[in-house]
């Protein structure tokens, strides 16, 4: 069977080669035009990135090289012994689109525990930071302090052919995609539990099952099988969103993969963006106070009216762009519906029921335009079910898991040989002039 590095090498000049024809052929071709409330509305539904991994539909969400979730759920390798997808095989189908045989992954699950201690300068490093310091701010000056180790930066200086990018973007992407669970897990032990020991990384364990030993929860299967799943699914979720978007952005620059990754996991951790999950929680919690454990679906109603007269929107519920229910969020109540511990969890029943009487609630209401769940309903209630209850961490996790999409990126744009990013910019005034004109 070939090596993630052999199948990339084949289809690499097969996708310059459709980007070549793609330009020669069509490269005048529109797809839409540009309004000004585009400009100022954030560039929203603006067709302007190339982005390989991963296409969100509207409807139908997220599909990954044109596989939906459930698709994904079917054919993806599990780890041993368990059943839900894993970081590896997700990685090798974003990264190459097709999918892995469990020979493959466990190659490349190997490859990645082998790799995936820490320098002993990142660890001084860590451990320098107070206890205080907000653990996405230490992993994303963790990332950046990795380019040390950047293979393609060291490339660069050497003045190695353009040609040649992509194999330095990969090897960096896989080195640091191999130790985030190591960098992770130390933030989690140095903030919330200093001094305990660390478990070591197991040679023959996935990356997200030694992740999850690491953190301290090596005993606690139910955990590992959802934060493969967790992890698998938030891995991509096409390229517009803001850590994803700047992973690309800052990569075009030429800036290495530890670099890139680091300005992203600085968006992700924008209350906008990778902090939804932990609010759903504090308004899930809040309201399991203020109803009791075991709420009715009535109960639930009338606290939805009241966070919704309040002024306040139902977290975890509406979308930017999705206009059906999250795949994501059907896939962690899938879970949720096999696994016998969740069955009697009181958030987790809470999340439930919340979700068969919120849309009703959300569509008589008549703002949102998508009033079905989306996935951070869901999500961090799982990790508190689970006992990781300190939700400054969560965006971490998140942080661990965006890698898998943003840095498969990068080397599709190496190998690709995208330029650099600049888009054209106007001022108001610029901007009256040329519709005054029109
Ligand atoms: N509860 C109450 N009102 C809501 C709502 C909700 N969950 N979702 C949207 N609305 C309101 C909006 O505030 C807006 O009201 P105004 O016209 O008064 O401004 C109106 O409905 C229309 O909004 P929309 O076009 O449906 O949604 P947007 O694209 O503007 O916003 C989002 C999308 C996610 C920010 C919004 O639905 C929201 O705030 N949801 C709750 C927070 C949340 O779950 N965030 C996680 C998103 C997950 C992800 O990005 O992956």
């Amino acid at each position: 069977t070939k090596s993630l590095r052999e199948t990339l090498a084949e289809i690499v000049p097969q996708k310059q080669a459709q980007l070549k024809e793609l330009k020669a052929k069509h490269g005048e071709a529109s797809l839409g035009e540009i309004k000004v409330e585009n400009l100022i509305g954030g560039m929203r539904g603006l067709k302007v990135m190339l982005w390989e991994g991963s296409v969100l539909d509207p409807n139908e969400g997220i599909r990954f090289h044109g596989h939906s979730i459930p698709d994904c759920q079917k054919v993806l390798p599990p780890a041993k012994g368990g059943k839900e997808i894993i970081a590896e095989s997700m990685l090798w189908l974003l990264l190459t689109g097709k999918i892995p045989t469990e020979e493959q992954t466990r190659e490349l699950s190997k490859e990645l525990a082998a790799n995936g201690n820490l320098p002993q300068y990142i660890e001084k490093l860590i451990d320098s930071f107070p206890r205080t310091l907000h653990p996405m701010t230490q992993l994303g000056m963790a990332v950046a302090a990795l380019n040390h180790e950047s293979k393609f930066a060291a490339a660069y200086e050497r003045g190695v052919k353009k040609t040649e990018y992509w194999t330095y973007a990969l090897e960096d992407s896989l080195s640091l995609i191999a130790k985030l669970p190591a960098l992770a897990a130390r933030i989690y032990r140095n903030t919330y539990y200093p001094g305990k020991d660390i478990a070591p990384i197991k040679a023959d364990q996935d990356l997200v099952g030694n992740y999850v030993d690491m953190l301290g929860y090596s005993s606690n299967e139910g955990m590992k099988e959802y934060l493969r799943l967790y992890i698998a699914l938030h891995g991509d979720h096409e390229g517009g969103n803001v850590s994803a978007h700047t992973a690309h952005l800052v990569g075009s620059a030429l800036s290495d993969p530890f670099l890139s990754y680091s300005a992203s996991l600085f968006g992700l951790a924008g209350p906008l963006h990778g902090l939804a999950n932990q609010e759903v929680l504090r308004w899930m919690l809040a309201m399991q106070e203020a109803i009791g454990p075991d709420g009715t679906h009535d109960q639930i109603k009338e606290y939805l009216w009241k966070t919704l007269k309040g002024g306040q929107v139902i977290p975890g519920y509406g979308h930017g762009v999705l206009r059906d229910p999250d795949p994501r969020f059907t896939a962690l109540q899938n879970f949720c519906d096999v696994r016998p511990e969740l069955k009697d969890s009181p958030i987790i029943q809470l999340v439930k029921k919340t979700s068969e009487v919120a849309p009703g609630v959300l569509r008589e209401h008549g703002k949102t335009r998508n009033p079905n769940p989306n996935v951070d309903a869901t999500s961090g209630c799982l990790l508190h079910h689970y006992g990781l209850t300190e939700f400054k961490y969560y965006t971490v996790i998140f942080g661990v898991s965006r890698a898998l999409g943003a840095l498969t990126q990068l080397v599709w744009d190496r190998a690709l040989g995208l330029p650099i990013e600049r888009p054209k910019s106007l001022s108001m005034d610029a901007i009256e002039k040329i519709v005054n004109k029109s």
